[in-house]
């Protein structure tokens, strides 16, 4: 029975993660450790929550105090850490809680993790610190390459850039200590229960309030888009089976421009759901800063070396996507209330 240390679990990705694994897999517990910031929501985790392998502690990952205790308390095979600041726009307003999250928080799990499992000059068996990365770190693509886990690092952003040196910290630990680690860099989610200040759940949230769809730009910035349970699963392979020291680059060849992400967003709500929904409300406003161009990942490596690849297409994902926030109107009310509304005003203008 291998035990996981999952941070960040009740935020986007890490909730459909411990769902996936909890629904896959009988013989494993997990432990979420999560301090609940604005994007964690513990409603996410609603149908496991009573599962007897699932257990929540609330808590922050910079806590050393904390952090020692999960692991002695609990015999924890695997940390896997999706705990971050997650959004760039962010960032560009508050760049040190980004440092302090994703820098200081995953070097404080990487330290507890020695502690608990590096014993008289020998790690123990059968462990792994998997960090949860992001391509962001490659920088930005012209109209043609992609990126290879060789590929330079070139972070623009507070957000990327915080990423590229908490992996890189990782790195160290494996460099430096052996520490048994594996990294996984993968492109824009999307899925269920992901927070509404990202591209596509704030275009449903816009669109079925007939609030403007506002688009960066010129529009044309190009994100390669994966259906979150298929980053799941690529995660659990990579943990199994992937070699030690490595890093995985996560994608599907699934580019698409912003513009055309909208235009297909408004077509299906017209077509399905409210047909005052329409290209009238598209508005182009100033860009984000130092706005990344073009984001394209090589899978390769993990198709040949585990097998992995994207089971969701694109034009299945999106509709699954659209029709569950459509279903779970009342999650999008909650968790945009208080807090985010006056992001949202403070942002856009509004
Ligand atoms: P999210 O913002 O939805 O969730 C982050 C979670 O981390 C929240 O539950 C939050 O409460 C928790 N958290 C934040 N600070 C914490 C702290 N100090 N201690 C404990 N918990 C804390 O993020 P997400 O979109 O689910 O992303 C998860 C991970 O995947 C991140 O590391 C992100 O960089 C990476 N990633 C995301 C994407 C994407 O498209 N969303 C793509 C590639 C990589
Ligand atoms: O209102 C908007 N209008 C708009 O044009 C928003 C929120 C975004 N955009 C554009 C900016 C990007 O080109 O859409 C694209 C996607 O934006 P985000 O959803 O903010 O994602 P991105 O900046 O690409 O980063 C995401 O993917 C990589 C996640 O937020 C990161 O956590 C992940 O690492």
């Amino acid at each position: 029975m291998k035990t996981y240390l999952v941070t960040g679990g009740a935020g986007f990705i890490g909730s459909n993660f411990i769902i996936y694994m909890l629904k896959n897999f009988k013989d494993i517990k997990i432990i979420n450790l999560d301090s609940l910031t604005y994007a964690g929501n513990l409603n996410n985790l609603k149908e496991i929550e009573s599962d007897v392998n699932y257990h929540f502690v609330h808590g922050d990952i910079r806590d050393n105090f904390l952090v020692n205790k999960i692991f002695e308390d609990f015999k924890v095979d695997y940390v896997v850490n999706f705990a971050a600041e997650s959004h760039v726009d962010r960032s560009i307003e508050d760049p040190e809680t980004f440092v302090k999250t994703n820098v200081l928080g995953t070097l404080n799990l990487l330290n507890c993790a020695k502690k608990a499992w590096y014993v008289d000059g020998k790690w123990k068996e059968g462990k792994r610190f998997h960090q949860v990365g992001t391509d962001e770190v490659y920088g930005s693509l012209g109209e043609t390459g992609y990126f290879t886990e060789s590929t330079s690092l070139d972070p623009h952003s507070p957000y990327s850039a915080s990423k590229a040196s908490s992996d890189l910290m990782v790195k160290a630990y494996f460099d430096t200590f052996q520490m048994p680690i594996t990294i996984t860099r993968c492109s824009n989610n999307y899925g269920p229960f992901q927070f509404p200040e990202k591209l596509i759940p704030l275009l449903i949230n816009n669109a079925i309030n007939h609030k403007a769809l506002p688009i960066y730009g010129d529009g044309l910035n190009v994100r390669d888009w994966l259906y979150v349970e298929d980053h799941c699963k690529a995660i659990d392979m990579v943990i199994n089976n992937g070699t030690i020291g490595e890093v995985y680059n996560v994608g599907g060849h699934n580019e698409r421009k912003n513009i055309e992400i909208v235009k297909e967003v408004i077509e299906y709500l017209n077509r399905e759901y409210d047909n005052t929904i329409t290209e009238e409300l598209i508005t182009y406003v100033e860009d984000r800063k130092g706005h990344d161009r073009r984001y394209g990942i090589d899978p390769s490596k993990i198709k040949d070396e585990l097998g992995w690849y994207p089971e969701t297409s694109f034009e299945k994902g999106i509709i699954k996507t659209i029709k569950w926030y459509l279903k779970n109107k009342q999650w999008m009310e909650e968790i945009t209330s208080g807090e985010y509304e006056n992001y949202y005003n403070k942002m856009y203008n509004k």
